[in-house]
């Protein structure tokens, strides 16, 4: 059968894509043709997501993917960050720009979600990590607002767009599961915790899965992208590490991942959530996965920690290059200021050189004075961070793992794919890149009858037609734990 064409919308929380690719059975080809920036926008005090020009920036990608195909596609999925929403009102018209999740809003919300639900029931009920924007904390801390009482529809970023694109209304799962309202068990809404805390479950539309038809491209979308219809648009594993794990061109079962950008997802891939007490406290969550499977997983700050820091440097007349950044510090020694990459303080917008050097003057380190030597630093705490994390994901779970595959945007940073597969003592597998977009577009291309198979079957595919880099370990036990320790971290 000749290969079909898919576009993939990824947004990320710093820019966003429109992907095509071609797909068939031993045909992968993956594109971009259209990215756009993010930039979230500070307005009354509390920091937005600017999701109209978002929307812009989908619709142009679109136009872009149609003239590239002949003005015709196979298909359409969506999918961007998770916990974040819309509200619309009883017309449909969204009522505000949705809050970045980074916002303060939801300072001191845990405390009065966990004086009705203990975070022990809490996370027997959902399997999720407690992060402080987690989508009931926004919901609580937006209680009482007249936005939220004129409220008729909540629609998570992926579901509204996809709702503009086609008209049509759906909660897709994987992001779902994202909000601390969805039981791993049952993979249904769980009415307790929505019970207790306040939340109105018939805000959100029904449940989707990956795979589940999400409508067509409406009159108006066709004719302001120039396609032809009809276009399907399919309800993909539409929460972007959802679709990043899909894209991991694992061989077998016994992997550890690393989905790399603004964050570090470092996780397994289960069939069942892990809900213990230990796995509460590691703080490791239980997101759902395509194909009835769970991702467990702890976030880590990730790129962030970099990107930040370059804001910073640029917003004062300081701007880098993160090319000869990275090359500088690849020359430093290693390991001489390590961060803990998991400290919430690293979390809000802000002055990020200030936040790493006031974590390692507390923990009595030397202080990181040039860029490239924050750099460093950034780049030796991700890679203890994986390692710990890695370690603990085994640990919780009981899962081998042989190899660490190093997925998304930090996928095409070497120093940081070496100290990573230097500090797990694992051979790191990295790349593709864009796995987020490869798994959309495979999942789309798998309901839409192009490909078929299981989950292995669509990582076979990627494995013969991607190419991965393999970056083999260096250990040095010794200099890893010494790191850890000095910032209170070990396994
Ligand atoms: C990565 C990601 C993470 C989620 C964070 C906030 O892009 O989706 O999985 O924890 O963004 O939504």
């Amino acid at each position: 059968s000749t290969p079909r064409t898919f576009a993939a919308v990824d947004l990320g929380a710093s820019s966003g894509r429109v992907m095509l690719a071609r797909v068939g059975p031993g045909t992968l080809d993956l594109s971009e043709v259209h990215r756009f920036p993010n930039r979230p926008v500070r307005v009354g005090g509390t920091l937005h997501w600017d999701v109209l020009a978002l929307y812009r920036g989908v619709l142009d990608g679109l136009r872009e993917a149609g003239r590239a195909a002949g003005g015709r596609l196979d298909g359409v999925g969506v999918d961007s960050w998770a916990v974040d929403y819309g509200l619309l009102d009883a017309d449909g018209s969204l009522l505000g720009n949705p809050v970045h999740y980074r916002d303060a809003r939801t300072d001191g919300a845990a405390e009065k979600v966990h004086a009705v639900l203990p975070a022990e029931y809490l996370y027997a009920a959902t399997g999720l990590q407690h992060l402080p924007f987690n989508t009931v904390l926004q919901l609580v801390a937006a209680r009482d607002t007249p936005q939220l009482a004129a409220a008729e529809r909540l629609l998570m970023i992926p579901d509204l767009i996809s709702h503009w694109l086609t008209g049509v209304q759906g909660t897709e799962i994987t992001n779902a599961s994202t909000t601390q309202l969805i039981d791993p068990r049952t993979r249904d809404w769980s009415t307790e915790v929505a019970r207790r805390t306040g939340i109105d479950l018939s805000l959100f539309p029904p449940l989707r899965s990956p795979g589940d038809p999400a409508g067509e491209l409406l009159p108006e979308v066709l004719a302001e992208t120039g396609l032809t219809g009809p276009v399907p648009v399919t309800a993909v594993g539409s929460h972007d590490t959802a679709s990043a794990v899909v894209g991991v061109p694992a061989d077998g079962e016994d992997f550890a991942y690393i989905a790399t950008g603004t964050w570090s997802l470092v996780g397994t891939e289960l069939r069942e959530p892990v809900l213990t007490e230990a796995s509460r406290r590691a703080n490791f969550t239980n997101e759902l996965g395509v194909d009835g499977t769970v991702r467990h997983l702890r976030n880590v700050m990730g790129l962030w920690l970099l990107q930040e820091c370059m804001r910073t440097w640029a917003d004062r007349g300081d701007p880098q290059d993160l090319g000869t950044l990275l090359a500088a510090a690849a020359e430093l020694p290693p390991l001489r200021f390590v961060v803990d990459a998991g400290d919430p303080a690293f979390i809000p917008p802000g002055d990020m050189p200030r936040r790493i050097a006031d974590a390692c003057a507390a923990t009595r380190q030397p202080i990181p004075r040039t860029p490239a030597e924050f750099t460093r630093c950034v780049l030796d705490s991700l890679a203890l961070a994986h390692r710990e994390t890695v370690a603990r994901a085994r640990a919780l779970s009981g899962k081998r793992v042989e190899t660490v595959h190093v997925v998304g945007g930090g996928a095409r940073n070497a120093l940081l794919c070496q100290l990573t597969a230097d500090a797990c003592g694992l051979p790191v597998v990295a790349g593709p890149a864009e796995a987020a977009a490869l798994g959309n577009v495979l999942v789309q291309a798998r309901a839409a009858g192009a490909l078929s198979g299981s989950l292995a079957d669509l990582r076979a595919l990627l494995r013969s037609t991607q190419e991965p880099v393999r970056y083999t370990a260096r250990p040095d036990t010794a200099a890893w734990d010494d790191a850890a320790a000095r910032i209170g971290l070990g396994v």
